[in-house]
Parts: C-alpha cells; sequence; structure tokens
C-alpha cells in the first residue's frame, strides 16, 4: 500500500467496523426473533433465504477476533449491539447473557488496547416491535431510548464512541420504500414515518447517553455520491431528488433542523403530524459525524410519480457488488459535510470497503488498490481543510451482507461459512504492516 500513519495527522485513528446479526450467530446466547428473521423466511427476499443464525460464530469466537483486530494494528473496533439479544420482546425483561456478552466483549478489547466504538443499533429489530409497526410507529424513539438506557447502563462506562443508529437511509429508505431490507415495505407513508422515527429515536437516544455522563457521541450516514447522467435539466433535478432523499435528508435534519425541499414534495403529505416540532430533539448536538462511504450513482430522470429518477448505466469499474469505483466521491462528500454542515465537528469515515470474490490463496490487490486509493482521497479531502480523525474498514472479515446472503465478501479475513475458519487476506496484511508500525 502507498500509505502511512505518517501521511495522517497526529492522532489519526485507523479501524475496523463490524455489526452484530452480520457475525454474531443469533441462534445463540438467548437472542430474540429479529425482523431480518422473518423477511429472510421469505422466498425471494435474500439470496438463498439464508439468515443470520449463525454467520460467523463471532458469539463464541470473539477472543480470536478481537486477536485478529488487534494482529492488524486497529486502534479502533466499531461493534454493534443487537436490540433483540439485549431484550428478546424488544422492552422489558432483559436476557442477561446478552448484556453479559457485550460486556466481555467491550473488557476483551480494552483488555488488547483496542478503543471500543458501539453503534447501537444496526438494523435486527426485535419482532415484537416490528409486529407492532417498527419504524413507523410513533413509540419507537421511547422503546429505543429504553434499550439504549439498558445497553449503555451496562458498557457505556467503558465505550470509546458511541452512535445510535447506522446509516438511516437504510433503515428508512431502503426497507420501506425499496422494500430491499426487513420489513421488506414498498409503502410511501411507512417510509416518511420510518425516516422521520429514525431521527427521532437518534435524538432520543443521544439524550438518554448524554445522562449517563457518556461522551464522544456521534451519528453515522451512509452517503452515495449522485451524478446527473447528462446535463439534460430532466436528469439534474432528478440527481438533485436523489440526493436530497439519500444525503441531505438526514444532515439536514441533524445539523440545520430542516428536511429539503426535494424529499418534502414527496413525504410531507404523510409524515407524523407535528413533524416540523421534532428537530430540538433531533438535532441534539453531537460530538462527530460518521460518513460511511462506497460508491456513487449516476442518475436519470424516471417514469412515475415522485421521486421519478432511474439509476443510469455504470461508466467505472465495479466491485462484487455491482457498485462503481469512485475514490473521488469520498473526498467531495467530506468536505461538503464539513462545508455545509458539520463545520469543524470531527468527521470519521465509519465504513469503507469492497466485496470481491476473494479466494483464501489468492491475493486480493483489487481491495488494496481500492483501499489506497480511498485512503488517498481522505487524505486530499484533510489537505482540503475537511476534519477528517479517522478511517474504519468495513470489514473485519466476510459476513452476513443481508439480502445477498453470505456470496459477497467485504472482509480483510476470509470466513469460510462450512467451517468457519478465519484466514487473513493480503489486504489485511498489506494495512497490519502500517497500522502497527505505531499504534496511537
Ligand atoms: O454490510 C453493509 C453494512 O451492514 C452497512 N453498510 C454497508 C455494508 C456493505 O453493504
Amino acid at each position: 500500500m502507498q500509505a502511512s500513519r505518517a501521511d495522517f495527522p497526529e492522532g489519526f485513528l485507523f479501524g475496523v467496523a463490524t455489526s452484530a446479526y452480520q457475525i454474531e450467530g443469533h441462534a445463540f446466547g438467548g437472542a430474540g426473533p429479529t425482523h431480518w428473521d422473518s423477511f429472510a423466511a421469505t422466498p425471494g427476499n435474500v439470496v438463498r433465504a439464508e439468515n443470520g443464525e449463525r454467520a460467523c460464530d463471532h458469539y463464541h469466537r470473539f477472543e480470536e477476533d478481537l486477536d485478529l483486530i488487534s494482529g492488524l494494528g486497529a486502534d479502533v473496533y466499531r461493534f454493534s449491539t443487537s436490540w433483540a439479544r439485549v431484550l428478546p420482546d424488544g422492552t422489558g425483561q432483559p436476557n442477561h447473557e446478552g448484556l453479559d456478552f457485550y460486556d466481555r466483549l467491550v473488557d476483551g478489547m480494552l483488555a488488547r488496547g483496542i478503543r471500543p466504538a458501539a453503534t447501537l443499533y444496526h438494523w435486527e429489530l426485535p419482532q415484537p416491535l416490528a409486529d407492532k409497526g417498527g419504524w413507523r410507529n410513533a413509540d419507537m424513539p421511547n422503546w429505543f431510548a429504553d434499550f439504549t438506557q439498558t445497553v449503555m447502563s451496562r458498557i457505556g462506562d467503558r465505550v470509546w464512541s458511541a452512535a445510535p443508529i447506522n446509516e438511516p437511509w437504510c433503515v428508512g429508505w431502503l426497507s420501506h420504500f425499496d422494500g430491499a431490507h426487513a420489513p421488506g415495505l414498498r409503502d410511501i407513508r411507512a417510509t416518511a414515518r420510518a425516516m422521520h422515527h429514525v431521527l427521532k429515536s437518534h435524538g432520543a437516544a443521544i439524550e438518554v447517553m448524554r445522562g449517563l455522563g457518556m461522551k464522544n457521541l456521534g451519528a453515522v450516514c451512509n452517503f452515495e455520491w449522485a451524478a446527473p447522467a447528462s446535463d439534460d435539466p430532466a436528469d439534474m433535478a432528478a440527481t438533485a431528488r436523489y440526493d436530497a432523499i439519500y444525503n441531505r435528508f438526514f444532515l439536514g435534519g441533524l445539523f440545520k433542523g430542516e428536511y429539503p425541499p426535494e424529499v418534502l414534495e414527496g413525504l410531507e403529505p404523510h409524515l407524523p403530524k407535528g413533524w416540523q416540532d421534532d428537530f430540538a430533539l433531533i438535532g441534539t448536538p453531537l460530538d462527530w459525524i460518521g460518513v460511511n462511504y462506497y460508491t456513487r450513482k449516476r442518475i436519470r430522470a424516471g417514469d412515475g410519480p415522485w421521486p421519478a429518477y432511474a439509476e443510469a448505466e455504470t461508466v467505472l469499474p465495479l466491485t462484487q457488488m455491482g457498485w462503481e469505483i469512485y475514490p473521488d466521491g469520498l473526498r467531495d462528500f467530506l468536505l461538503r459535510t464539513a462545508r455545509e454542515y458539520s463545520g469543524d465537528l470531527p468527521i470519521y469515515v465509519t465504513e469503507n470497503g469492497m466485496a470481491n470474490p476473494d479466494l483464501p490463496d489468492r491475493p486480493d490487490t483489487e481491495r488494496i488498490d481500492y483501499l489506497d486509493a480511498h485512503l488517498s482521497a481522505v487524505r486530499e479531502a484533510i489537505a482540503g481543510g475537511a476534519p477528517v480523525s479517522g478511517y474504519f474498514v468495513w470489514s473485519l472479515m466476510d459476513n452476513y451482507e443481508w439480502s445477498l446472503g453470505y456470496e459477497k465478501r467485504f472482509g480483510l479475513v476470509h470466513v469460510d461459512f462450512e467451517t468457519l475458519a478465519r484466514t487473513p487476506k493480503a489486504s489485511y496484511e498489506a494495512l497490519a504492516r502500517w497500522w502497527r508500525a505505531q499504534a496511537s
């Protein structure tokens, strides 16, 4: 790899990210059912109807996995807590086995000198709450606040950072408008409510954590660079709608107390009554903002009602996900986030990485090149004035890629899903060579 720690500002942190349902093995340790289990059990939703029952069996092998993170020289490990593992019914009686697991996990990081970066929710909603309408239900902020209180009363004293919800766009839009993730809805009213309740729940969780005296609290949003397929005004307007829904809705809510007009054009009639009064909670001050970045989309005008956009053909090399490799988008998002929304607030690249059809005995040079190019983009953003403070690779190891099952391999470590053997890839070794050099 081209980079070294010396190329980044002093104190810049490097880490890896995973999430609970994608690696833990949800069948273990008394976790309750989630909407991902029922979504995956419905034919046609997930490749081979695969689910997170066993995943990487991280629940039993977490010490080995923490050793891999330590061997990599990572400063920080970004993990998530499973709501249904901690509160199998979504509310009420905690599962002590689940809380003990996160306690041991955090202590295992600290024992290895790794900073724990917790995300409270990364998509596995307890089924009993999904049965009550899930993110559409106006009680979600209260349920989420209670979950936050339960988890963080136990581990909040030792985590280095915490964020409430991973990728609100996926929780709101992808899951309720596109129907591609659980609960698999395609409904504009459900979408409007979910998008708003996700942000309200974010704010409620931040307030709970502040009340517990926790510091270093942030939000993690995923962004896709949107480029018009042509300079035709219709394509440009469609691109602005895509950008507003995907990117500006969440930043606008968190930092400006407003939603973009291009989104209100479609969602306003369906937002819950009194939504305008919720921005004080949604915009409760943060200590950092997280940017998850993978790709860009070329957008053209589409047929039909709002939002009337369509994806145009790709023109750049693609990852195994079919996503264009476009590192400039990361640089531009980091600059734009600081310039238009977050100012001097530290920005972390909380996810970046690529899926590749890796085999354990073949060097994953494509991933090394991808990471190299995106790390250069981070350096360019820093040079341009963006206060970027850290970078996390998605992901530590191959895992459950949601509706695409176990086929898409994002890991720095190869996982054989028959034997569960872990084998570090060439990208792991390449990063370890310089991350281990002078861990901060
Ligand atoms: O695997 C996902 C992760 O759960 C959230 N961010 C994007 C990753 C790759 O699709």
